[in-house]
Formats: structure tokens, sequence, C-alpha cells
């Protein structure tokens, strides 16, 4: 079963995240047209359909909620049409599995266990150990921190993160040093999107909204202008080489936000709902891009595959 390990700072809306990709395999999984099949296997399902449940009716998760959420597991069943990667793999021999099992693991106060690691701690007990298995790792990269240096100048950089990130990404492949042909996906999320900085978009010469996550390649150069600005430290860690050992993969791109509604004031943000077919009213999100995560986990399930 693949792991994937996911990384980002405090309230950088990894709850969020999964929650809105939970809503997105309900989603598919309940449009009997669309025949993606999504099967409730969640170690922690109650959580994550609290976390559920608040999005559908409007609400970020609160702080119980979002304190449980550590680990998930689940099963994602899929017609082969609808997977592009995959179909792209399976001529290269893999065998074609029409499902296939992932386990997400959260890694909380990701900064703290860096630190602590750093200044004399071992990276292979505590949280982070977990990291050192891990088939593929999300990098959270909360939009809203981005931000651009000065007047003239180019995006600044996510410092501390970014260089948290980058030792995480170097202890992972020491770690594995005698690993051959083995790969390590890295995948960006960029969350709270609906609120990035405009400024930000102009100086990187962006247009104000992503392309389509159809539209691979111009959607994977828009992330990489910003990824490669903000976390300069963590790519040249992706793409320093060696003969041998484990190696990462191209890099995956996916975009994550929600439309809120005008904040009032004393009340807690709420998020805009819209009327859906399947369901009735759901979040306004971009499920497309959350459907392609799942495409991409399911890809690297059919690489990984012993
Ligand atoms: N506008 C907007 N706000 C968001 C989005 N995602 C998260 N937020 C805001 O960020 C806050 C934190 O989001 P969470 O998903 O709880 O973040 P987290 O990383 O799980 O936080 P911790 O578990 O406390 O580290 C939310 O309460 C929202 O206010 C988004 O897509 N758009
Ligand atoms: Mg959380």
């Amino acid at each position: 079963m693949p792991r994937v390990v996911i990384v980002g700072d405090r309230n950088s809306g990894k709850t969020t995240f999964l929650g809105l990709l939970y809503a997105a395999q309900v989603k598919f999984g309940s449009d009997k047209a669309d025949g993606f099949r999504f099967h409730a296997a969640f170690e922690s399902l109650d959580e994550i359909s609290g976390v559920f449940q608040r999005l559908m009716s409007g609400s970020f998760p609160d702080a119980a909620t979002k304190e449980g959420i550590r680990e998930i597991a689940f099963r994602l069943s899929y017609p082969k049409t609808r997977l592009g990667v995959l179909s792209r793999r399976r001529s290269r021999g893999a065998s074609p599995d029409p499902s296939a099992s992932f386990q997400l693991i959260l890694l909380r106060s990701f900064e703290d266990e860096v630190a602590r690691w750093r200044s004399g701690g071992s990276v292979a007990h505590g949280t982070l150990s977990g990291a050192l298995t891990s088939d593929a790792i999300v990098i959270m990269v909360d939009a809203t921190s981005l931000a651009v240096a000065d007047e003239e100048g180019e995006l600044a950089t996510l410092g501390k993160y970014d260089e948290a990130v980058e030792a995480l990404l170097l202890a992972i492949k020491r770690s594995r040093d005698q690993a051959e042909g083995k790969l390590l996906y890295p995948i960006f999320v960029f969350t709270k999107f609906d609120r990035v900085d405009p400024k930000v978009l102009r100086r990187a010469k962006l247009d104000g909204d992503p392309p389509e996550v159809s539209k691979k390649g111009s959607h994977a150069d828009y992330a990489k202008r910003l990824v490669d600005r903000s976390m300069p430290k963590t790519m040249s860690a992706i793409q320093s080489g060696g003969r041998r050992g484990l190696r990462f993969g191209t890099p995956w791109y996916f975009f994550s936000w929600v439309r809120t509604e005008e904040p009032l004031p004393g009340r807690a943000e709420k998020i805009r709902l819209r009327h859906s077919g399947a369901i009735g009213w759901e979040p306004d999100y971009p499920s497309d891009e959350y459907l392609s995560f799942l495409e991409c986990l399911a890809g690297i399930a059919a690489d990984t595959r012993p």
C-alpha cells in the first residue's frame, strides 16, 4: 500500500484539504454516470466525516475535529477509462488493477519536529520517521504566505519552511541511499489559493487563476513558477541527482481552495456553498483538482506495486 506523507505548516489548510478531498471522492463516487468509486475504509472515519459535514454546511474545521486526524487510509477504485495517467503507465506493462489503497499520513507540527531533530534529535524517532519510508510526499504551500520581497524584487522565499522541507528530503535521501531505482514522488499542493495576493501573481507574470488541471503543461508551469521562487532549496534538493540510491520524481502540482463569503464582523468565516446536482449543496471548490490528485496517487500506486 503506497504511503503518502503530508507536510505543512501549522494552520496551512491541511485539514480543509483532506476534507475537500473526501468531498470530491463522495461527489464522484455517488455520481453513477461517472463511475468513480470510493470505498470508505478510513481508519479515522469519524474525524474526517466530521470535517466533511462541517465543510458541506459552510464551516471550516473546528479545533476539536482538526486535532484527531493524523493518519487516513483509503481505498479507491475507478474505471480504467477515467485515468489517463494509468493507461499511459499500463502501456509500459504494469498490470492494471482497478483499485488502489493509500495511506495518507499527516505530519503534525512539522516545523517543530524538524527543528527538534536538527538540534540533535534523530529523524528515525518521532513522527518524522514516517516520512523515511514514504512513496510520495505532499508538500503543502499556504498561498497566503507567498509575498513579494520588495518593490522591484522577486517573490520572497518561504525561508524556514523551505529549509525544513529541504532538510527532510535530504534526510530521506540519505536514509535510502541503498535503494536502487527507487523513486519518491514530490507533490506540491497550494492551499487557500482563493486568498493568494494578486501582487504576487502579477510579479510572477501569472494570470489571476491557474489554468485548468486538464491542461497539464500550462497548469504545471504556472505552479512551478511560484514554487521555484518560494521554495528554492526544496526544489534544488528534488533536482539533486546522484547515480545511486533514491531519486525524486518530477513534481506534481495541485491547487486547493474554497470560496468564502464576505466576512461579517465578529463571526467566523463562512464557506460559500453552490448548488450541486448529486448532493444538493456543496462548497464552492475546484473538484477537478482533487480528482486529479487522486488520479496522481493511483498512478503512483501503479508504479510502486511490487
Ligand atoms: N479562504 C480560505 N481559507 C482557508 C482555506 N483553507 C483553510 N483556510 C483557513 O485556514 C484555517 C486553518 O485551516 P485548517 O484546514 O484547519 O488548517 P490546518 O493546517 O489543518 O491547521 P492545524 O491542524 O491547526 O495546523 C481555516 O480555519 C480557514 O480560516 C481556503 O481554501 N480558503
Ligand atoms: Mg489540521
